[in-house]
């Protein structure tokens, strides 16, 4: 940590009526995550969730993030490394296992931890100037920050096996073709793109937000006998939800809005 760092918010929160903003501010250092970081990150994800409905975690500064901090990096000893290894795992698994969907707005780099970072989240928007790399390869290290467990399962472990062999980039458009981020949008628009999805999400009947980011991912894991089963009282009980009789009957009255095609 600078001494100019010490006394600055490098995380920070902003609540935009039911979507918590998140964003990280260490742009001198391209939003490295050091340890106070984390820490930083561990506190916002969690006011979001007491007090939003979804959440946006986007960077200032030229870039989404550069990764870990590797200034501090080189300080630690084996069991430190675990340690701080699980620390990230805790707070990402935070984000993708909390009580509501989390978006993130990405430019510039986002790479190693900045993926990992990414890919906790439920969905990612990348403008134009966007590229995704696993530098950890050529930087004589491992991912750590759950990137084997979530970038392996988002575009498969060859390309990720390439990522880190070779420690190519990868720019938005193909990073959406491997599907590391479901949105490529104009330069400087992901913010504004990702905010407005969260809203959308906000408007979701809770029990659905959370249905969707806790059983997905699980049944994803599970054998398909074992997942349609628990697809099977997911929906009973999301169904019997007061929200959902609301709803559904806003269909049926007429005064619930008609679905249409993307173009129009
Ligand atoms: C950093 C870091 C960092 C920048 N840790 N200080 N991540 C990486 O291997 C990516 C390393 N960074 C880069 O490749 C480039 O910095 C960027 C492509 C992200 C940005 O380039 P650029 O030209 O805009 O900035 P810069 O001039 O390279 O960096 C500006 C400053 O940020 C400079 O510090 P300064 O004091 O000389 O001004 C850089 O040293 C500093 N900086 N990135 C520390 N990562 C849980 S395991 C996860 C494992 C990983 O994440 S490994 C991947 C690490």
């Amino acid at each position: 940590m600078s001494d100019s760092e010490s006394d600055k918010d490098i995380v920070l929160y902003d609540l935009d009526g039911e979507v918590a903003v998140i964003t990280l501010n260490r742009p001198e250092k391209r939003n490295a995550v050091s340890d106070r970081v984390i820490k930083a990150l561990a506190a916002a994800v969690d006011r979001a969730q007491e007090e939003a409905k979804a959440a946006v975690i986007c960077g200032n500064g030229k870039h989404f993030c550069a990764g870990l901090d590797l200034a501090e990096h080189v300080k630690r000893s084996p069991i430190e490394g675990v340690h701080h290894s699980r620390s990230w795992h805790a707070v990402f698994d935070r984000i993708e296992a909390g009580k509501i969907p989390f978006f993130s707005a990405l430019h510039g780099a986002v790479v190693g931890g900045g993926l990992e970072l990414a890919a906790a989240t439920h969905i990612r928007v990348a403008d134009a100037t966007t590229f995704f790399a696993l530098p950890e390869g050529t930087r004589g290290i491992f991912v750590g920050g759950g990137a084997s467990v979530r970038v392996g399962r988002l575009c498969g472990v060859a390309r990720m096996t390439d990522m880190m062999l070779t420690g190519r980039t990868v720019s938005a458009e193909q990073g959406e073709h491997w599907n590391l981020c479901q949105y490529v949008v104009g330069e400087g628009e992901a913010k504004a793109f990702a905010i407005d999805l969260a809203r959308k999400a906000a408007q979701n009947a809770e029990m659905s937000n959370y249905s969707i980011i806790h059983a997905l991912p699980r049944v994803g894991d599970m054998s398909r006998a074992d997942g349609l089963f628990l697809e099977s009282f997911v929906a009973s009980m999301a169904a019997s939800s007061p929200e959902a009789e609301e709803r559904l009957n806003a269909f049926l009255n007429k005064s619930a809005a008609r679905l249409s095609h993307p173009g129009k």
